[in-house]
């Protein structure tokens, strides 16, 4: 995932001469805060994860019920890749280690990605 740089907030203030000093001026403008950008975790297909695995991963990790999960594991194994949530970078990629460290654990090849969206 690419480390986007971040840029300090900007002064709702601005600085100006005045009377041959400078000064500032508590003149606030209109501040537009950006939205963060948002990371879908994308979970990959593999021909050696159980199904069952799969579905307690989604419930256990991404908070979805039982019937959800055996959706969303469904258009994994049969797209090759499907989308269990969307969140701010350090939550994606906190998922995408839980989701990875449970499977190495249990010994299954299963993967899964973060990525920026829009
Ligand atoms: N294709 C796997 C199987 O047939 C099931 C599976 C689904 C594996 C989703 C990974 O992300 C996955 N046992």
């Amino acid at each position: 995932m690419p480390d986007t740089p971040q840029r300090p907030p900007k002064s709702p203030y601005r600085t100006e001469d005045v009377a041959g000093g400078l000064a500032t001026v508590l003149e606030r403008k209109t501040q537009k805060t950006k939205p963060p950008q948002m990371y879908q975790v994308v979970m990959l297909n593999d021909d050696y994860t159980p199904m069952e695995f799969v579905v307690g991963v989604i419930q256990d990790f991404f908070g979805k019920d039982l019937e959800t999960a055996t959706q969303i594991m469904l258009k994994i194994h049969l797209d090759g890749r499907g989308v269990c949530g969307v969140y701010t970078r350090d939550v994606a990629t906190t998922k995408v280690d839980q989701v990875m460290d449970a499977a190495h654990q249990a010994g299954h090849p299963l993967q899964c990605v973060a990525e920026p969206i829009e």
